[in-house]
């Protein structure tokens, strides 16, 4: 039994491998091993001889199946870190420039848009999609009959409120986002609103869904002058040209007073647009000096406050600066659009070191 102890705790420390472990296994304690021949030779001895051997055996089977264990772990542990010291990659290599996804142009615009004005002291608010009726069009002073609230132009859902089902709609523009920050933070307040809004219309120019951006700043003592500069001042920081002019004409909104639509300066050479340059000019956004019950529905006191907005779809800005014929194509999911007119995700957009590629 010595001898057959020797031998296996020696075979079974220098083992190489799990095959030469199992194969050792089978030679000593396998149904037929060598442990095994031993325990059928119990049967020719006498009872007292069996008391002693038996036991013994027992207890030598039991150790070389704990040595077989100890091994195999070892020879795992040693598998494993072997492995870990021979495979091994850098999570920091850039991926592989042709299987990067795309950032979308709207995507990247929102980012454009949001760097300029955050760099001009505004911040950045969101609200939700779905909105009651009175914060996307009482608050701003749309009224009861305007032909926007109908169902024609507007999509309306129901919310259940406890028992009540309260009327709701998909917000028709990202207004009712500053409503709520002038609710929540007062005045002076600048702020800016990208996301999506909604609208029943779908022809070449118009999709069911779109992206806005809106800007608000209400202080003491701003006035047209302010917005005529701050708007200069984004165009020329968007189209990355310097001292584009503007053109603001009279319109009307329910929720500025006075309102205007507000011209950039372009030329048409050959059928292509210029921006920043000739006699023509191309509208690109609405504005005005914010309505005093607007300001009211804000809690904010018209007497003591007063400050201008500006609205502008994002998918238009986008179709101007990258000239992107198609609105439709925005919302195709289309790869070989996308890999066309998307962005390098590692392009940042920012004021130092470029707005743009
Ligand atoms: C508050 C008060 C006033 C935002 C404004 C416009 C004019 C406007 C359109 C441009 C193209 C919408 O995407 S578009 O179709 N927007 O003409 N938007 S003034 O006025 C506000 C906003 C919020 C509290």
């Amino acid at each position: 039994m010595d001898d057959l102890r020797t031998k296996y705790l020696e075979a079974i420390s220098s083992a190489a491998d799990e095959a030469a472990l199992e194969d050792l296994r089978v030679q000593a304690v396998g149904k037929k091993g060598e442990v095994a021949l031993q325990m059928r030779e119990l049967g020719k001895m006498t009872p007292e001889e069996r008391q002693v051997m038996g036991p013994k055996l027992n207890a030598l089977k039991d150790e070389i199946n704990a040595a077989l264990a100890a091994k195999k772990s070892a020879l795992a542990d040693a598998a494993l870190d072997e492995r870990l010291r021979t495979e091994w990659l850098d999570v920091t290599l850039p991926s592989r420039p042709r299987r990067q996804g795309t950032i979308h142009p709207v995507s990247q615009v929102t980012e454009e848009v949001t760097t300029i004005l955050a760099d001009m002291g505004f911040t950045v608010a969101e609200g939700p999609q779905i909105e009651t009726d009175w914060y996307n069009f009482d608050a701003l002073n749309i009224p009861a009959e305007h032909p926007t609230r109908t169902e024609m132009d507007t999509f309306y859902m129901h919310r259940k409120e406890g028992d009540n089902r309260v009327p709701h709609v998909l917000r028709t523009h990202t207004s009712p986002v500053q409503i709520r920050a002038m609710q929540a933070h007062g005045a002076p307040i600048r702020v800016i609103a990208p996301g999506r809004v909604y609208r029943a219309d779908y022809d070449q120019t118009h999709t069911p869904m779109f992206h806005q951006i809106e800007g608000l700043a209400i202080d003491r003592d701003i006035s047209m002058a302010n917005l005529k500069w701050t708007l200069e001042e984004f165009f020329s920081a968007f189209f990355e040209i310097d001292g584009i002019k503007t053109r603001f004409r009279a319109s009307h909104f329910p929720f500025t007073e006075p309102s205007a639509e507000v011209d950039i300066q372009c030329s048409w050479v050959d059928g292509q647009l210029r921006i920043g340059e000739g006699d023509d000019w191309m509208e690109v956004l609405g504005s005005g000096m914010v309505h005093p019950k607007v300001l009211q529905a804000g809690n904010i006191d018209p007497d003591q406050w007063q400050g201008f907005a500006f609205g502008m779809g994002i998918d238009r800005l986008a179709m101007l600066k990258y000239g992107i014929p198609d609105l439709r194509a925005f919302f195709d999911s289309d790869l070989r659009w996308l890999r066309h007119y998307g962005f390098s995700a590692l392009d940042v957009p920012s004021l130092v070191s470029g707005l743009s590629r």
